[in-house]
């Protein structure tokens, strides 16, 4: 924003105008030339230099808040984002994953709708977590046609030290023995008792393999989510399974985790953990991490489909460039042209 002019005389060829963002943080001054006077030609050269001085002087400014932008981008990006799975470039397949082709377009099936599968998907180097191990990451997923005994068994999102972490199937939703260090937060569809709540949509933190369904919550409190019921309960608002195009964002400082669900039916997110205390640096003993989803299908099933994924390594998504940013650079580049204009009108 422009906040006004300041010095102009006694000299009232020129003028300092003064800028600043919406929130004060970026501010700098720019020199603006007038010409409405009569000039001497003394004055006319002195003009000229002036010009010449303020112009280098605008593209180290540039050059600054654009090395500044950079550092920035450097502490937190996002590391990946696949708007769809058109292209699986930077991922490890592994068992019955696949991709599929879908009315949302091809998406990541990390298991088919068909008994006894097991399959995962990995980002195919070790990616740099940021400080702390923070990260955070945004998919969306969408399970469909359900068969067999009920729909089965969900899906795991998994942050480990394996390349190719995969585990069993059914019930073990694909982590259950996965190798090395790992956490996994998995998003259950079918009901194996007590370890699960006797819930069949339930939202919980395993580690290293082991199906220990910490801090458990059923998504939006609904428990049962199967082939009973008329119509069946699964097609529910709040159920996992129901079809639907749901969103998880999750979210990793460093201390704490939350993960939060969407299900379009119910019109509000729920938040599944809120700020869980985790230290994923000790977990892993590493700063670095494989990153991706399992899922397993036992006598029941249902398509496992991931439709997109971001993936960052800061606790907050990667910001676009600040609004401030964008106006010193820009503001800088409208100096400069302003100034070559006159030049070059003069010149004509
Ligand atoms: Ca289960
Ligand atoms: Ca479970």
């Amino acid at each position: 924003m422009l906040l006004g002019y300041l010095a102009t005389a006694p000299y009232p060829w020129y003028r300092i105008v003064y800028y600043a963002d919406a929130t004060f943080n970026a501010r700098f001054s720019a020199i603006e030339f007038t010409r409405s006077a009569v000039l001497s030609s003394r004055t006319e050269e002195l003009m000229i230099g002036l010009e010449k001085i303020w112009h280098n002087f605008r593209l180290c400014l540039i050059g600054v808040a654009g090395l500044s932008f950079a550092a920035g981008q450097g502490a937190a990006e996002t590391l990946f984002t696949y708007p769809d799975f058109s292209s699986t470039a930077g991922l490890t397949l592994v068992g019955n994953a696949s991709t599929a082709s879908t009315s949302d377009g091809t998406v990541l099936r990390v298991t088919p709708a068909t008994g006894g599968q097991s399959g995962a998907a990995y980002s195919t180097t070790a990616v740099p977590l940021g400080s702390g191990n923070s990260f955070s990451t945004a998919f969306q997923f969408r399970f469909t046609n359900p068969g067999g005994i009920d729909p089965a068994d969900g899906i795991v999102f998994v942050i480990g030290t394996s390349t190719t972490g995969l585990g069993t199937g059914g019930f073990g939703i694909g982590y259950a023995g996965v190798s090395g260090n790992s956490i996994g937060i998995e998003f259950d569809t079918y009901n194996n008792g007590g370890s699960d709540g006797n819930s069949s949509n339930e939202v919980g933190i395993d580690t290293n393999g082991g199906l220990q369904d910490s801090n458990l919550a059923k998504a939006y409190g609904v428990g049962t989510c199967d082939f009973g019921g008329s119509p069946a309960t699964y097609k529910s608002a709040g159920c996992m399974s129901n079809g639907n195009l749901w969103t998880v964002n999750m979210s990793y400082n460093g201390s704490a985790l939350t993960v939060s669900l969407s299900d379009p039916a119910e019109g509000t997110s729920f938040t599944a953990l809120n700020a869980v205390p985790l230290n994923l640096a000790s977990i892993l003993g590493q700063n670095t991490a494989f990153v991706g989803f399992s899922s397993g299908t036992g006598a029941g099933w249902e398509n496992h489909d991931i439709v997109n994924w971001t993936f960052s390594n800061s606790a907050t998504p990667t910001p676009t460039p600040e609004p401030g940013t964008v106006v010193l650079v820009g503001g800088g580049l409208l100096v400069v042209a302003l100034v070559r204009k006159r030049r070059t009108v003069r010149t004509a």
